[in-house]
């Protein structure tokens, strides 16, 4: 990318320029917002917010709101010092016009650093205008109100006073541009989480999303004085605490600081969430290892002190982590975003800078709170001694079974190619689908594992158990690549893991189960993006010998229509497919299977960490968020079976 913050004194030049800058965006909008489906139409939202954010990070602004206004255009409002109105003298312009369009050096996505000199984010502003089919700016500054509007980012209206004013702060709607964008309705929900995500990543502030799109407005307001200490202890809100008290910590090294805060649940998971800027890094980095190599160095160390841990005897990294919920946020100026999808931290100064932390400050915590430490610690080897057994159970059945022999489960029908990656595997539900996928497959690299029933509740597993369980144990041989810390992805037998499930309750059920267990005993099935969800069908439509299917009611319509053609009285008949097991061999293949025409859905990370928190509610021990959520979600829960 060419470098666009360069103006020169020439108003032409620079004139020009901003139009190539904006120009880019919209031809490769990816580059700056990752995608143009929904998840880019929600980023377009946060590089708004991410300004305000910043705003407040310098410590003038208390308050913001988000409104999703009917017809899909959002409102954001903050109570800041406003963007600056007066005239640059390099560019001739008022500082807001350049701040909505002169793109800023590196997209986030695209090569390139991404540092801004000042706030941490906050380097979209002119992205999102170029994005969007309008967009209105007005800044309450100096007793004025001053206004500008835009169209797909070039100016409608200059920058003028409209009303006086005795507040300050900025305001700014934009509608997402429907040339750009695949869809343009916005999920509350999904607004809603990052929101309280962060209101919880910073204390103090108060951010208020509405949706104003139906008759009935929703809105609400988050604000958190405890900051990560109440989003560690949101986290654990449908576990059993192990203790009351919430660890926290945090220090600073020039322009860096870090913040940790942990509370352990009596459950088995570890649960870490860490961020660097407010932006999550799912696939962790240099600030979580940090965090880990402290922690069981103190725990052991904590442990031999005081007479906790006999001798040479040690706690493993896995161990003290078992039951954990951790929030570790840290800012930087100069964030190095790396991995396949820049969601992991590569700044080494981190590490650590959050080792120190976690060293100095953990070792005083536990002198200081020896119940919370002795708790935490018999956890850990409790969770010690009950991998030793695992290990035992493991290697027994191995024996019995032969797990290293190579012999195959029953349930599976396993494809002639030896290569992994050609190969996939269709786990299908129910036996009669899986008659259907076998027949129909094509096997020369087409893998069918049928899966029935009920499967084992991994809430309140262990590994020794995982192993032992007749559903999952099929599965488990069939990848061949193990589970948990044994877990590995070389010797995976598969890189497609298709899930094909009923597109109904009971199908998003054993979705949700898969995917949970992916989650907690191969996520880096999931990391790597090898688990899939088929899409198969849900219309037939017929009309005389024609024969057309449709994923979508959407599609439903328009292939009906298209079907009728100019003839209002055809009759065209439409089917609603139950289920996967009332599709015929060739036509399970030639909807859903066939690589040339099927669809194949990639199982995100994030949909997986959304399983697991649905599963939790599902299967956990807390009864009341389970009735809870089942009352929400009757309509669609009727069926499930817990
Ligand atoms: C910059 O330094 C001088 C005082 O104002 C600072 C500033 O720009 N603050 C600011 C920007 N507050 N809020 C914004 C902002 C808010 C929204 C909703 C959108 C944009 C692009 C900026």
């Amino acid at each position: 990318m060419s470098d666009e913050t360069k103006v020169t004194q020439e108003y032409g030049g620079s004139q020009i320029q901003v139009l190539e800058g904006l120009e880019a965006v919209r031809k490769r909008p990816g580059m700056y917002i990752g995608s143009t489906s929904a998840s880019g139409l929600h980023h377009l939202v946060y590089e708004i917010v991410d300004n305000s954010i910043d705003e407040a990070l310098a410590g003038y602004c208390k308050h913001i709101t988000v409104t999703i206004n009917p017809g899909n255009s959002i409102t954001v409002t903050d109570d800041g010092r406003g963007i600056p109105v007066d005239i640059q003298p390099q560019t001739g312009k008022p500082a807001l016009e350049v701040v909505f369009t002169v793109l800023h050096a590196g997209g986030k996505f695209g090569g390139g650093g991404y540092k801004v000199s000042g706030g941490l984010h906050g380097v979209g502003a002119s992205v999102v205008n170029a994005l969007s089919e309008w967009l209105t700016a007005r800044v309450h500054k100096n007793g004025n109100i001053y206004e500008m509007k835009f169209a797909r980012g070039h100016i409608t209206q200059e920058m003028k006073i409209v009303g006086k004013t005795e507040k300050t702060g900025t305001e700014v709607t934009f509608q997402p541009d429907p040339e750009m964008f695949d869809t343009l309705v916005y999920d509350y929900e999904i607004l809603h989480e990052r929101m309280r995500e962060e209101a919880f990543l910073n204390a103090g502030l108060s951010i208020t999303i509405t949706d104003n799109r139906q008759a009935d407005d929703i809105s609400e307001t988050m604000c958190y004085d405890g900051g990560i200490k109440e989003f560690a202890v949101w986290c654990n809100r449908n576990k059993n605490a192990l203790h009351n008290d919430i660890i926290y910590m945090h220090g600073m090294k020039g322009d860096a600081s870090a913040e940790i805060a942990i509370q352990y649940n009596d459950g088995y998971n570890e649960f870490l969430l860490s961020f660097a800027n407010d932006v999550r890094t799912p696939e962790g980095g240099m600030h979580e290892t940090g965090f880990k190599t402290a922690l069981t160095r103190v725990l052991n160390a904590y442990g031999q002190k005081n007479g906790i841990i006999k001798g040479d005897d040690k706690v493993s990294g896995e161990d003290c982590r078992e039951g954990i919920t951790a929030i570790i946020s840290v800012k930087l100026t100069d964030a190095q975003f790396e991995g396949q999808t820049k969601a992991k931290l590569g700044n080494a100064y981190i590490r650590t800078l959050v080792d120190q932390i976690v060293n100095e400050q953990l070792s005083v915590y536990f002198e200081e709170h020896p119940q919370t430490a002795k708790a935490i610690l018999e956890k850990a080897m409790m969770a010690n001694r009950a991998r030793e057994a695992a290990r035992k159970a493991r290697e027994s059945i191995r024996r019995k079974t032969g797990l290293e022999s190579g012999q195959m489960p029953d349930k599976l029908q396993d494809c002639n190619e030896r290569d992994a990656s050609l190969c996939e595997i269709y786990i299908v539900e129910g036996d009669s689908a899986a008659g259907s996928a076998i027949q129909g497959r094509d096997s020369r690299f087409q893998a069918i594992l049928a899966m029935w029933g009920k499967m084992l509740n991994v809430e309140k597993a262990r590994a020794d158990k995982i192993y032992g369980n007749d559903k999952l144990y099929p599965l488990i041989v069939a990848l061949g690549a193990g589970i948990g810390e044994e877990f590995d992805i070389e010797k995976l037998r598969y890189h497609k893991v298709i899930i094909m499930s009923d597109a109904d309750v009971d199908g998003a059920h054993i979705r949700t189960l898969l995917l949970t267990f992916f989650f907690r005993y191969m996520r880096p099935l999931i990391e790597n993006g090898y688990v899939y969800s088929a899409v198969p069908p849900l219309y037939k439509l017929t009309r005389g010998k024609t024969v057309r299917v449709a994923y979508s009611d959407e599609q439903r319509d328009e292939i009906s229509a298209e079907l009728r053609g100019d003839n209002p009285n055809t009759k065209v008949l439409i089917n609603r497919f139950k289920g996967l097991g009332e599709m015929d061999a060739h036509e399970l293949w030639e909807t859903t299977m066939d690589p040339e025409k099927r669809t194949l859905r990639r199982i995100t990370l994030e949909d997986a960490r959304r399983a697991d928190a649905i599963f939790t509610v599902l299967m956990g021990e807390q009864v009341e968020p389970r009735k809870e959520w089942i009352e929400k979600n009757a309509k669609y829960a009727v069926n499930i079976d817990i």
